[in-house]
């Protein structure tokens, strides 16, 4: 009997956040109408991803198509979906894009009182050899929603109402936190819902995997380096840490959230602020990892303290296992005081 009703009790995305998971009741029903565009967002682009092999294989993308359109690159038409699905909400006034050099400001009949910053199609150049890709996602509140202006987006991760990813993979995951713990769910294309999978992840304390491109090893500073020479060679005579580098962000983080360790992308020499982006890369990553239990640090301070100038500003960014950041932010720190 319990096996049949676990079978008919479909906890859906939409159903969880509407059982006032969101810290927000005031915002209830518009936070979850905007939670409901984002996820068709995340639908269609999941959906197009699966396809992306096949339809360059019968030569479909990048070129013209029967109707003699030019087919356009995933990556763009991942944007333009994610962009109409959230206008059509009208419950957003400013979008940040990764794949856009301007904020877009709503035109205002249709505009609402949330700002929502997002990489549509994060770690695009991995679709042609089938790795895991995801869309991140962070949402705001307009500070004045008759006068949106840039500032209403930049604003410190601390103030993110809510954050996700959805990985597009062999499944497609959403995780996804409103302020109260961070939940999993995963596409049933069946009926075309996200289903409750991972309830209340909680981030390991501590992980046996680091996650950072060695090929740069070379442009670290010292604490990175340091830090990675004691996942390689403990001096406390425990075995070394494994490496896992997929170089597509949502997937790394994914395996880290789950299964704890360390995702490092420091700032070097080749890229002095770091190569990943603050309002829709390092914050919502950030939100998440806090959420369950882990943390986000810049190396020198709390990630989402961080204070954007320009809406595609980069910062360095260590997420994971809160006792491994522990260790990073401590190398940090002695190099700090030893300056
Ligand atoms: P690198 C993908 O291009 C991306 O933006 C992130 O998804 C990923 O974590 C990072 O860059 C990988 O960068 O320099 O290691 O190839």
């Amino acid at each position: 009997h319990a096996a049949e009703t676990q079978r008919t009790d479909l906890m859906t995305i939409t159903r969880h956040v509407l059982n006032g998971q969101s810290q927000h009741p005031e915002a209830h029903s518009d936070f979850t109408i905007l939670l409901s565009h984002i996820v068709l967002g995340c639908k269609f682009i999941c959906n197009a991803v699966k396809k992306a092999g096949l339809a360059k294989l019968i030569g479909l993308v990048g070129e013209t198509n029967v109707q003699g359109e030019e087919q356009k690159k995933l990556d763009v038409l991942s944007n333009e979906v994610f962009v109409k699905a959230l206008i059509s909400s009208r419950l957003t006034c400013i979008l940040v894009s990764e794949e856009n050099e301007e904020a877009i400001i709503v035109e205002s009949l249709k505009r609402g009182r949330y700002c929502v910053v997002f990489d549509p199609l994060d770690g695009s150049s991995n679709i042609d050899c089938g790795v895991s890709v995801g869309t991140i996602f962070g949402i705001y509140m307009v500070k004045d929603k008759e006068n949106p202006t840039v500032d209403d987006v930049l604003q410190s991760g601390k103030n993110m109402l809510a954050a996700g990813y959805c990985m597009h993979g062999s499944s497609c995951t959403l995780v996804l936190s409103t302020g109260n713990g961070v939940n999993g769910f995963t596409l049933d294309p069946s009926i075309g819902e996200f289903i409750l999978t991972h309830p209340n992840i909680k981030v390991p304390k501590k992980g046996k995997i680091y996650s950072i491109n060695e090929g740069n090893a070379k442009y670290w500073d010292e604490p990175t380096a340091k830090y990675v020479e004691k996942c390689k060679f403990p001096e406390d005579g425990s075995s070394p840490k494994s490496l896992r580098y997929i170089g597509s962000m949502v997937a790394d983080v994914h395996r880290t959230l789950l299964y704890g360790g360390i995702f490092l992308y420091p700032a070097d020499k080749k890229s002095p602020k770091g190569k990943l982006r603050v309002l829709y890369e390092v914050f919502p990553m950030s939100y998440l990892m806090e959420q369950a239990g882990g943390q986000g640090i810049t190396g020198k301070q709390r990630a989402l303290e961080l204070l954007p100038k320009t809406i595609h500003d980069r910062s360095p960014i260590f997420l994971g296992s809160y006792d491994d950041i522990e260790e990073i932010k401590a190398l940090y720190a002695s190099a700090e005081e030893t300056k």
